[in-house]
């Protein structure tokens, strides 16, 4: 990943959290929010920014908010009545710290917190006022009902299933995981009026990238240890979920993250300076 999309991202999310903190709810707030993250969605936002423009100051609240959004998931993800974690981002999880009111008051402020940091950033530039309403659209559809939140429904449906079908794992995939990296993806292009066949393949990308993402999350579930991956290892298997790689094994899933890599690079050719965007399809290949 490049680190100069990490640096303006992490510069701004330290300004944004840089205000009165009187009250324990934005200490909650921003423990987990400096607790680590790769920062890998508001990077693709920068990332997909950077292909059709040079500069990605309209952009970087946008990334921002979408890792407010990101980060209010992992911390209800975390709480008892979801996966119930006590580990994140190597850090103890937000209802360890601050109990289960606080951390699911903190996930809802985060929320609320992105739209407001969207719409602000938004009256700042009336001339391109339409694109951003789009791209805070994108975002918004890619993390409730449509998206995020249906996805996180359906696979609490998959707990203790261990048979669900292929097609309907891929169905939660694209909810849960997907559709924000897309959205990540599509908001940050949207700033720069995009045209169709590059909104087309920019959704492309998203959408295998999303995919290899969760496959790759599936194989580090397995393998990867707590010191590396921030979290608790082996829960899919003591929660008996179906996954790819109990569905493929982990070869198998290996073989088809290398087909959707070839794909997901190719699918942006029509734009001359991919390298951001393939690099960030080698990170995560170079996970497993
Ligand atoms: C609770 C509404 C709601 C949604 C939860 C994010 C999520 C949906 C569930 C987390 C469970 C999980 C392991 C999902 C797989 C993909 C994922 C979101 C992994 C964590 O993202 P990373 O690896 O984490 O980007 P960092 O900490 O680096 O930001």
């Amino acid at each position: 990943m490049n680190n100069r999309y990490i640096e303006k991202i992490e510069n701004r999310l330290s300004e944004l959290f840089d205000i009165d903190k009187s009250s324990q709810l934005l200490n909650a707030m921003e423990y987990s929010v400096t607790a680590g993250g790769k920062r890998f969605r508001p990077a693709l936002c920068l990332m997909a920014n950077s292909l059709l423009s040079g500069d990605n100051t309209e952009c970087l609240d946008i990334a921002c908010a979408i890792e407010l959004i990101h980060t209010y998931s992992l911390i209800h993800d975390d709480l008892p009545a979801m996966d119930n974690d006590s580990l994140r981002r190597g850090k103890p999880t937000s209802h360890v710290i601050f109990g289960e009111a606080g951390a699911i008051l903190a996930g809802d402020a985060l929320l609320t917190m992105a739209f407001e940091i969207m719409l602000s950033n938004a009256k700042k530039y009336p001339q391109n006022l339409d694109n951003h309403v789009s791209a805070i659209e994108y975002i918004a559809n890619a993390s409730g009902k449509n998206g995020m939140v249906l996805g996180q429904w359906d696979d609490l449906c998959n707990v203790d299933n261990a048979y669900i079908k292929e097609e309907t794992l891929r169905w939660i995939y694209s909810n849960k995981t997907g559709a924000l990296i897309t959205a990540s993806l599509l908001s940050g292009l949207q700033l720069c009026c995009p045209n169709e066949e590059q909104i087309n393949a920019v959704k492309a990308f998203g959408d295998d990238l999303g995919l290899i993402f969760q496959l790759t999350d599936d194989i580090l579930d397995v393998v990867g240890k707590q010191e590396n991956i921030g979290k608790t290892p082996g829960k899919d298997a003591i929660q008996n979920k179906t996954t790819f790689v109990s569905i493929y094994g982990m070869e198998k899933t290996k073989e088809y993250i290398n087909q959707l890599a070839d794909h997901a690079v190719s699918c942006i050719k029509i734009f001359d300076n991919t390298q951001d965007l393939a690099s960030s399809v080698y990170f995560l290949q170079g996970r497993v």
